[in-house]
């Protein structure tokens, strides 16, 4: 940690300085303007090379408002893949998480960007715990809706948005056109980044909670305060705690994803490719 200023430090407009990183962007890939862009979680890492033939890798770091990666092994790079069909995807590698308390305008500034970048779908990924006890590790799911349980937006002042149909039935039936056996649920953000306790699962259980995490639904809500389609998919990497009998690991939790990757990220870009 330093206590150099960052560009997103309050009073600057945060869609000013997500401006300034699109353009950053078009600089660093010499793309005009991208037309989907896609985060990629744990776990899904492998689907940037099956989107397309990528253009640019530029380090998140050389584009403004990007913070360094909190994790080891998270990616850390944006990249700029252009579809067999011409598109071109923007791939983020770079997560900033709520829990590193660097606030909210960081979590969704890569969400802000792709918007400003031109996409106009907004493909979030993640890794998650599972409640549904159907579900096993190594299991895709996509995201139906989604509880906030931050107590936090990404949204300042008076500013209502409409949160219907957040994760577009449109693209999840797309989706479902690829795999036909995809489950659904909704996904509750928990702040993290300590796993829940048995309790707190049965309670989002209670509430309608079938998938546990730590990032997605706030960068859903600024998607679509940026007037982007939504679709949300979640690798279930373990069962939430209490659901399985045995304690969650981070180590599990990585296992779980390198053996799915593969499969998943197939997926993922099948997915893409026919988004329209
Ligand atoms: I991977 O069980 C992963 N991320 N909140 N709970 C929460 N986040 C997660 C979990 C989990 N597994």
């Amino acid at each position: 940690m330093t206590n150099q200023s960052h560009p997103l430090d309050a009073p600057a407009d945060p869609f000013a300085v997500a401006q300034t990183a699109a353009a950053d962007i078009v600089r660093l890939t010499g793309v005009d303007t991208h037309d989907i862009a896609v985060t990629l979680g744990s776990g899904w890492g492998p689907a940037a090379d099956l989107i397309g033939e990528t253009v640019a890798t530029i380090p998140a770091t050389e584009v403004t408002g990007f913070s360094k990666p909190a994790l080891e092994g998270h990616v850390g790079t944006l990249r700029s893949v252009r579809t067999p069909d011409g598109r071109h995807v923007l791939v983020i590698g770079a997560r900033t998480h709520y829990y590193e308390g660097h606030g909210v305008r960081r979590v969704v500034h890569s969400v802000r960007t792709a918007a400003a970048a031109g996409a106009k779908t907004m493909v979030l990924t993640n890794g998650a715990g599972g409640i549904t006890d159907t579900w096993s590790a190594g299991q895709p799911v996509l995201i139906s809706d989604h509880i906030n349980l931050t107590a936090d937006s990404p949204l300042e002042g008076a500013t209502f948005i409409d949160l219907t149909d957040l994760y577009s039935s449109r693209l999840r039936g797309i989706a479902r056109e690829v795999d036909p056996s995809l489950d659904e649920g909704v996904y509750c953000q928990f702040r993290g980044p300590h796993y829940e306790t048995p309790a707190e699962v049965q309670m989002a259980k209670s509430i309608g909670g079938h998938i546990v995490g730590m990032s997605t639904a706030l960068e859903a809500i600024a998607a679509r305060q940026a007037g982007m389609e939504v679709l949300g998919f979640s690798l279930i990497t373990n069962l939430a705690a209490g659901i399985s009998p045995s304690p969650l690991s981070h180590e599990e939790v990585i296992e779980a994803g390198q053996e799915a990757e593969g499969r998943i990220s197939r997926l993922l870009a099948d997915v893409i490719g026919r988004i329209r």
